[in-house]
């Protein structure tokens, strides 16, 4: 299978490949809707991952088949746990987002899945939002057609840009799961997109 780089719903391009050797994966959008009424596109997505990395995954499913990797939660799972590098790109696609607003769903979508993945192991995810969310200084402006890279580099460093600028580096297991769950999780903001992910992460390991 090989992927589109073109996010249908926003016409969003997206490289085929980012950060020396991470190829795209799939793609996607995110919504929100407002007061309930009407929804909006906010911004398009890309997920990368390194292809050499992707064969750390060999050891456990080298013997599944393509067909049965598609749809396995556990392989997924692993994938989310796993030290692979990988890159997700953001292409800002609503020219009114505000600060107040990246801050809040900040809070609540990467928010919630800290606390969740934290359950098992203790740990002050109350900080580490903190952390983040102190990192997006009001002055900043996020105008349609800006792009924010989160990536996951080795040994689980998270790393943030902003059209290319360097925001920051922190090391975090636990914040580099909650932010790619985003995007091929459980509860996914656009399933398509994960489903897309995971069959390209399946045939990536095949060939
Ligand atoms: O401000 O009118 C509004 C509503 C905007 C909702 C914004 C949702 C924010 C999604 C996160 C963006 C992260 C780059
Ligand atoms: O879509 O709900 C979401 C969360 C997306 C994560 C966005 C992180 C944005 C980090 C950079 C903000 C700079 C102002
Ligand atoms: O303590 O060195 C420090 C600063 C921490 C910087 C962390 C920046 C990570 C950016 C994450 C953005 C959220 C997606």
């Amino acid at each position: 299978a090989s992927c589109s780089p073109v996010e249908s719903k926003t016409g969003e391009v997206f490289p085929e490949e980012v950060d020396g050797g991470r190829r795209l994966l799939g793609v996607g959008v995110r919504r929100t809707n407002v007061l309930g009424l009407k929804s909006i596109d906010v911004y398009a997505f890309g997920v990368y991952a390194d292809e050499s990395d992707i064969k750390k995954l060999n050891e456990k499913y080298g013997t599944a088949s393509l067909s049965e990797l598609k749809d396995k939660k556990e392989f997924i799972a692993d994938a989310l746990e796993s030290d692979i590098r990988m890159t997700v790109r953001l292409q800002i696609v609503y020219g009114r987002l505000s600060i107040r607003s990246v801050r809040n769903a900040f809070a609540k979508s990467v928010g919630t899945r800290l606390q969740k993945f934290s359950a098992s192991e203790p740990s002050d995810t109350d900080q580490l939002l903190q952390k983040f969310v102190s990192l997006f200084r009001d002055e900043q402006k996020l105008p349609k057609g800006s792009v924010i890279e989160l990536s996951r580099e080795e040994g689980y460093v998270l790393r943030a840009r902003i059209d290319g600028e360097e925001l920051g580096q922190v090391q975090s297991k636990l914040l580099c799961k909650s932010i790619l769950d985003l995007y091929f999780g459980e509860d996914p903001l656009d399933k398509n997109a994960k489903q897309e992910i995971q069959l390209n992460l399946a045939s990536r390991l095949k060939t």
